[in-house]
This record gives C-alpha cells, structure tokens and sequence, in this order.
C-alpha cells in the first residue's frame, strides 16, 4: 500500500507538533507548512524530537495561489488545518487580520482543494469558543452557538463553510469542535501555560509575581495529545461530520492556579475579591499571584463543558489524562526548564 501523506498548516503550533508526531509514528509521510518569519520557530518540533521527519513548506493562510500551488504539489491524502491566529485576547485587538486569517484563509484552502481535489479529507480546527455565551451545559454538536469575540466569530464563519462545502460540493470535510487543550508545548500567552511557566520561575527566583485577568472563567482543558489522536480519527470515518472533544469536567482558573502552585511547592492563600485579589504563600508571606484588570476580557466565556458523547460513539475516543495529571506534567515541565534556566529565553 502507498505510503500516506497528511499535510498539516500551522506546524509550529502546539497541536500540529504532537500531530505530526502521532502521524508519523502511524507510517505517514507528514509535509508542514509554515508562514516565513524573521526567525525560525520549530522548537515543539525539535523538543518532540521530529523536526527532520517533517517536510517543511512555507504557506501563507492569506495567499490563495500560494496554497493552490501547495495543495497540487503535495497532493496529499489529509489535510489538517490547524493554522490560525488562535489567541482570543488579541483578536479584540486585531480582528481585521483574525478574520483574514480563520474565515477567509479557510475559504482560499476549501477552495484549493476544491480545486485539486483528489479526494482529499480535510480536517478544520472548530472551537469550543463558538459556543460562548453559553445557556446548554453541557455543550454537544447540536447546541447553538454565540460566539464573543472576533476570533470566535470567525472560526464560526470557517465552521459553517466547512459543512457548506461538504454539503455542496462533497468535500470529505470533517469539523472537530475542540474544547481547551493543553500541553508543556502550548504557547506562553494561553494562562495555563502562562501560570506554569511563571510559578516555576517565581519559584526558581527568576520573576517575582504571576499577574492574570478573570479568575473565575470555568474551561474544559483536556491534554493536547489526547485530542490529535480524536482528529486523526474522524478523519479516518466514511464521510465527513462534526465531533465535539471535551472531557467533560470544568475547572476554574482559579483552580489551576491552586494545583500549579501546589505541584510547584507553594502553600497558597487567597486574600481580597476581584480586582484586590492576591495569592499569597503561607510560607514566605509573598505575594505570587495578583490579579491585574488589564488582563480581563472587553466580552468574557464565563463557562464551557463539552459533551464528547458521539466521539465516545462513533470514534471510539476518550481522554486519557485526567485534569490532575495535566496540570502536574506542564507544571514538572516547567520546573525543569526553569531549573535549565531555559525559561528567560523567549524561545520556550
Ligand atoms: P497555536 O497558536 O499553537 O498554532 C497556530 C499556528 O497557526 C502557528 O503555527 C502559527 O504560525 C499559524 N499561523 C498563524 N497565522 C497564520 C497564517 N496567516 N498563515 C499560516 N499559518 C498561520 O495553536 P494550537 O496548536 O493551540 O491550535 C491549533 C488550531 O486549533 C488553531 O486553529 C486553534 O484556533 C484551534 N483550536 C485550539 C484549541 C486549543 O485548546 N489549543 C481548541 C480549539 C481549537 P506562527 O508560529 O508563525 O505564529
Ligand atoms: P481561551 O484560552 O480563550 O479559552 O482560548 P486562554 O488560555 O487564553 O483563556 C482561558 C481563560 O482564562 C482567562 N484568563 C486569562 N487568559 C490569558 N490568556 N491570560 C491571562 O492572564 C488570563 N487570566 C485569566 C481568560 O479570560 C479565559 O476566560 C483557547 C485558545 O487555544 C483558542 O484558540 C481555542 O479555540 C480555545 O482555547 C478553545
């Protein structure tokens, strides 16, 4: 049997580099793109230890004959697009260009594929955060959405233009609804990942507080590598579809924070409310945590919860990594680098 190949846009992101690893340890042959920047930034690749098993082509989300050109040359059997601005605090600033790049870059690669298509599967990274303003818990494919920020109002536009050009043109196009997922590889503007990376430098005396925004927003965080496995299957179904992953369990930001500073060796104590909240170690009596209103959102998520029942059905998929076990493997992680002193460096 012909070797597979998947292409996947966005590969220097977190999901696409444990992807890329999952793909390629089931026999695939894995082409990446990348969009150029003034300097290279594969270290989730190089940190999983397959950045020379990847073949790299540069591609712009907002180029259409640059993705056409893309798509005919590698002709590939999946295509996971996974490229996308992805930060939803930004997008509040940047919605212009957020909507270029999740609505509209969507429409240019349905487009190419369109175009070439040889029976390619696509694979379109869906959001939790469509949901938004959310009156269902939990949240399943069939619960409406209501999006509350630009980046959310595109991914729906890119949902929906997904389905359309299954429907219409009988694309094998596939949305997966992902709710939040989290790894020692997601980027350090995400909060879990930016209280783990600061608590083990605090700890490491390399910064001195940890400022966040709204603590009291409830997500569903699951672990990155669970859900990659969950993309890959959907794509290996008959026909195209819509699956929510989730694990079902909310937790506060809050919360995470108590159980990072917990694995990092704090005693942590939280005094005031709102923006006068402060978490302070019982140990030392410093302040480690404080909140700063600059970081709230101008329209907040306040609660999401998936329902991954069907995924459960149809693919067979379930999380594997309980909340505990996530936050304690990117809180070890991050102590470790911390420890190498690796975590001054804007690189990790
Ligand atoms: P990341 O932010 O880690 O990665 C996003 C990738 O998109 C990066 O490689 C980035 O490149 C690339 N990119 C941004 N703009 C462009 C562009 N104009 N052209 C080409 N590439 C571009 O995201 P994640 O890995 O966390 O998420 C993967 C996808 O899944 C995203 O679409 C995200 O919106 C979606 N998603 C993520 C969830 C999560 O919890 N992680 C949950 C639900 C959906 P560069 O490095 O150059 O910036
Ligand atoms: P989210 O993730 O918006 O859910 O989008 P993020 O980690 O940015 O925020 C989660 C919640 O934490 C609150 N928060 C803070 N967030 C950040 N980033 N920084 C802070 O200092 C801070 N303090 C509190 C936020 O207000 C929010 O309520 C992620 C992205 O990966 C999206 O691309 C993806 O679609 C969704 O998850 C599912």
């Amino acid at each position: 049997m012909a070797q597979r190949k998947a292409l996947i846009t966005g590969i220097t992101g977190q999901d696409a580099a444990y992807l890329a690893k999952y793909l390629l340890d089931h026999g695939y042959h894995v082409v990446g793109t990348f969009r150029r920047t003034a300097s290279s930034n594969m270290w989730r690749l190089e940190e999983l230890g397959i950045l020379d098993r990847v073949e790299m082509l540069p591609m712009d989300l907002l180029e259409l004959t640059n993705i056409v050109r893309v798509v005919q040359r590698v002709q590939p059997s999946e295509i996971y697009n996974l490229a996308a601005q992805s930060f939803v605090g930004v997008s509040f600033e940047q919605s212009v260009y957020t909507s270029q790049v999740n609505a509209i870059g969507v429409c240019y690669l349905l487009e190419a594929i369109r175009t070439v298509d040889s029976g390619i599967r696509f694979y379109q990274a869906s959001t939790s955060e469509m949901f938004g303003k959310v009156r269902a818990m939990p949240q399943n494919e069939n619960t409406p959405f209501y999006p509350r920020s630009p980046y959310a109002v595109a991914k729906v536009y890119a949902h929906y233009m997904t389905i359309n050009y299954r429907e219409a043109h009988g694309l094998h196009a596939t949305c997966g609804i992902l709710f939040n997922h989290e790894s020692p590889l997601r980027g350090r503007e995400f909060v879990t990942r930016k209280i783990t990376a600061s608590l083990a430098k605090i700890r490491h005396g390399q910064q001195d507080v940890l400022e966040l925004g709204n603590l009291d927003a409830y997500r569903d965080w699951g672990f990155a590598g669970d859900y990659v496995r969950g993309m890959h299957l959907m794509l290996q179904q008959p026909h195209g579809d819509d699956y929510v992953l989730a694990t079902g369990e909310m937790h506060s930001v809050r919360e995470f924070c108590e159980k990072a500073a917990q694995c990092a060796g704090f005693d942590l104590q939280w005094e005031g409310e709102g923006a006068q909240t402060r978490g302070r170690d019982r140990r030392t009596g410093k302040t480690v945590i404080r909140v700063n209103p600059a970081y709230y959102r101008p329209a907040e998520v306040d609660r999401l919860c998936g329902d991954a029942s069907k995924a459960k059905r149809v693919l067979g998929w379930r999380p594997e990594m309980t909340f505990d076990q996530l936050v304690e493997h990117m809180m070890r992680a991050d102590l470790e680098r911390a420890a190498r002193g690796v975590l001054q460096a804007l690189r990790f």
